[in-house]
């Protein structure tokens, strides 16, 4: 008799109370309604909107293009939900105000967004706003309750960078030479890079040669191409024959500088090497978008666990040296491939243990 009940009231609801909360758009959450049957049934249509908030701008930068489309991938799937992209652009003093005005407008039913400054941003806002989730990938934040975050191990991925840097410079391949010098180009300072990105990577090259020492640059923006090539032609001038770069679109100037003098790119963040091949060596993925993905559908279902922070490793797959592409294997020569599988491998394996140190 219960079952029956809950069966009409059920097929009530799927026949004519979600096509109107469909097609009105509504984003409001349903409220707790009396009968249980009834949870169940609007739990499983509830609208859900999304803001999907690009700190800088998308293209160029994998990370924000990873996060549009993993959010893209699961809002497809749910009819009741929806997302909107906002850029945030590279004035990073306004970033509070724009963020603000996403917030204000009550509609999203969390704001997701991307790096390691964006729970600082909005930790303000959380507090004049104390209905609206967060969620940060590339970012960590634990114990607030209107906020879950996911920051990568990028110790792990930044030391198998390293490494095969440490063996391209100490290598005979064209265009290393003798001195024990390899390069990082930087866009900013911020505590993932000084304590996980910069650490990881000159320990990773350290680990090939204890004499190799790091020629840093910081940039100062994330756009600059001719910037980055003229502080990439410098290095190459004081002898550095391999290159990191943390510096979003900027990269494209030290490929082609890279390019020019027969020198290499260590990238970070996905599979890039099509973007340069012969010239970016080596590549360290965030699979940011499986992350968003997974993350997105748990909030549209309601799983997320707020106040969390999670911490993740090259074992959970969300970090890969990416070392089948034909690019990787055409430039690399086949005795460096396999002194940096090893390395790779005892990372993957939980055999070599690099720690996230506190940020
Ligand atoms: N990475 C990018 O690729 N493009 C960007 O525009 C960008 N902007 C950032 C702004 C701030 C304030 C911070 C802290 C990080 C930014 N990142 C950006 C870096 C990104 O979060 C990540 O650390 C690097 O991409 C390396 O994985």
């Amino acid at each position: 008799m219960k079952s029956t009940k809950s069966l009409l009231v059920a097929a009530v609801i799927l026949l004519f109370i979600a096509p109107v909360l469909i097609v009105t758009g509504c984003q409001k959450k349903a409220e707790t309604p009396t009968e249980p049957a009834v949870v169940k049934e609007e739990a499983t249509v509830a609208p859900f909107a999304l803001a999907v908030v690009v700190p800088g701008v998308t293209a160029g930068s994998p990370l924000y293009e990873q996060l549009v489309e993993g959010a893209q991938q699961v809002i497809d799937q749910y009819p009741q939900a929806s997302m909107k992209v906002v850029e945030l652009g590279f004035n990073q003093s306004e970033w509070g105000e724009k963020m603000t005005s996403v917030v204000a407008t009550g509609r999203y039913d969390a704001v997701l967004t991307s790096n390691p400054s964006m729970p600082f941003v909005c930790m303000e806002l959380a507090s004049q706003f104390p209905e609206q989730k967060f969620l940060f990938v590339d970012g960590f934040i634990e114990g607030h309750p209107q906020m879950a975050s996911f920051l990568y191990n990028q110790v792990e991925q930044s030391y198998m960078l390293g490494h095969l840097a440490g063996l391209i410079s100490t290598s005979d391949m064209p265009g290393a030479n003798a001195d024990l010098k390899i390069g990082i180009i930087v866009a900013q300072e911020y505590p993932a890079l000084n304590k996980m990105i910069v650490p990881g990577f000159e320990q990773g090259a350290q680990a090939v040669n204890s004499g190799i020492t790091l020629d840093y640059r910081v940039l100062g923006n994330w756009y600059d191409a001719n910037k980055a090539g003229e502080l990439a032609k410098s290095m190459i001038d004081a002898g550095v024959d391999v290159i990191g770069v943390i510096c979003g679109g900027a990269a494209t100037g030290v490929f082609e500088v890279c390019a020019d003098r027969n020198k290499y790119v260590m990238y970070w963040d996905d599979n890039s090497y099509a973007k340069a091949p012969g010239v970016i060596a080596g590549c360290g993925a965030l699979h940011q978008k499986m992350l968003v993905a997974e993350v997105v559908d748990d909030a549209i279902n309601g799983k997320v666990e707020y106040g969390t922070g999670v911490k993740l490793n090259a074992r959970d797959g969300y970090i890969e040296f990416v070392d089948t592409d034909p690019n990787y294997l055409n430039t690399i020569p086949e005795s460096i491939q396999a002194e940096q599988k090893k390395v790779v491998d005892s990372i993957m394996s939980g055999t070599l243990v690099l720690e996230v140190p506190e940020l």
